[in-house]
């Protein structure tokens, strides 16, 4: 069948990179993409290049277990999140491609009396912010998820925090959707081309060495998660980001069994299943700094021995294949989208275990800042200097995964 794929025309174009350009951005993941699209869609700013060291979404867009929510504490996370959940409703349309976004629902099971405080709190949190949860009894999550063991055996569930309109989306497509789009505006997209370098002159950013050469440019957006840490050595400054692994894995297809996303903070794992069948699951990240797209063994026996208690059925089930990302951690769990010390010089990380949720809404703020030079309403608090200031805006709990 693939010869009848022959005459199939490119989603995106894959040319040379120019001498220079309005913008470039580092990075061709889902946040990379995003900015460059709304910058085109928000701005006209359409002289822009996108450049990306492997092949587009083979970060940690094409490698997460896509969950969507915006049930966060802070009034400026809920905002950035409910921004991100809100466009994916309609980014089919927008994109007129398929991003599969399924709002299915998303449980984060209460297993101590300290997770049923803090989640009453971010219940109560998110109906000041507009953002629609509820907190929901032992009951109503068993009839929500039936296969789920509410009993026990290590901890009963107490209550959960419930977000209707959460869910998930295909995260391919979410890359290919961007990347179609840039590339109809006339962006470049140029894969296999690694940054090696920043090049600035008079405290301002002019260009970048690449693989495929130098590359010169008014104003540069650095969004390439892991590796957030190398890019800003190359531009001069440092940041309070730390690489750690997560890993997720998936199981053969099953029959449908289970319709929404369960999260279980407190036995750390989390799990859906996915429109093939499959069982897609993941728990915390490694306790040590790596770039290892892979995750450490132990990791697995654990995450899986916390999501049989929790969901027995799935005992005899045989994983089919697993792999990691490198997530880029900042200390109060949640993004800098900044201005930097370089002139000219973006960045958007710290997203870590979490920002695929966060995708259009992200790009929806770097791409004003990059615009205009200065942060909107959405990205004002995310900036670099809180950490110095200590204007900590504390997601450890929302994260939801173990770190
Ligand atoms: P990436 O997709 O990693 O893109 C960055 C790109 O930069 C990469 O393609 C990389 O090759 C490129 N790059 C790096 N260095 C250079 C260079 N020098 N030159 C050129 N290009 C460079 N989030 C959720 O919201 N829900 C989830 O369920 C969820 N599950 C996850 C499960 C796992 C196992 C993992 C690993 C992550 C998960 N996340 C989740 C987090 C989410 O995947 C990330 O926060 C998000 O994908 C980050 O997107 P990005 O575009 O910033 O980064
Ligand atoms: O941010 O919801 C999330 C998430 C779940 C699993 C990994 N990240």
């Amino acid at each position: 069948a693939l010869r009848h794929h022959a005459g199939w025309e490119r989603a995106w174009a894959s040319p040379q990179p120019k001498a220079s350009y309005d913008a470039i951005i580092v990075g061709a993941g889902g946040h990379g993409l995003a900015t460059a699209y709304y910058l085109g869609k928000n701005y006209g700013i359409t002289n822009v290049a996108i450049l990306e060291k492997g092949w587009l979404g083979g970060g940690n867009t094409g490698r997460n277990t896509t969950i969507i929510r915006s049930n966060y504490l802070q009034d400026s996370s809920a905002a950035i999140y409910e921004k991100a959940r809100s466009l994916y409703e309609t980014l089919s349309q927008d994109l007129n491609y398929n991003v599969m976004f399924s709002p299915r629902g998303v449980m984060m099971l209460a297993q101590t009396h300290h997770e049923v405080r803090g989640y009453l709190r971010t219940a109560h949190a998110n109906k000041l912010q507009g953002v629609e949860t509820e907190f929901i009894t032992p009951q109503r999550v068993k009839e929500l998820c039936p296969i789920l063991n509410i009993d026990g055996p290590r901890y009963p569930v107490l209550g959960a925090l419930w977000q209707a309109r959460g869910g998930t989306g295909r995260h391919d497509a979410v890359a290919w959707g961007y990347a179609r789009a840039c590339s109809a505006m006339g962006m470049d997209i140029i894969q296999q081309c690694e940054v090696t370098g920043v090049r600035s002159e008079g405290g301002k950013v002019v260009g970048v060495d690449t693989t495929k050469g130098y590359i010169g440019t008014k104003k540069l957006g650095i969004v390439v998660a892991g590796h957030s840490g190398q890019l800003a050595e190359m531009a001069g400054f440092r940041l309070p980001i730390e690489a750690v692994a997560l890993q997720a894995l998936v199981s053969e297809p099953i029959k449908p069994c289970m319709d929404i996303v369960v999260m279980a903070n407190t036995v750390h794992g989390y799990m859906s299943q996915s429109d093939k069948g499959e069982m897609v699951i993941g728990g915390g990240t490694d306790g040590f700094n790596n770039y290892t797209q892979r995750g450490s063994f132990h990791h697995i026996e654990e995450t899986l021995r916390a999501l049989i208690e929790t969901f027995p059925i799935i005992s005899r089930l045989k994983m089919l294949r697993q792999w990691g990302g490198i997530v880029d951690m900042t200390g109060d769990r949640s993004p800098i989208i900044s201005k930097t010390p370089l002139g000219n010089c973006f960045i958007n990380c710290g997203w870590g275990t979490g920002g695929f949720k966060a995708i259009p809404g992200s790009g929806w703020a770097m791409a004003e800042l990059m615009a205009k030079g200065e942060p909107g309403p959405l990205a004002a608090e995310f900036d670099m200097w809180r950490f110095k200031e200590g204007r900590f805006i504390d997601e450890s709990v929302a994260a939801g995964v173990a770190h």
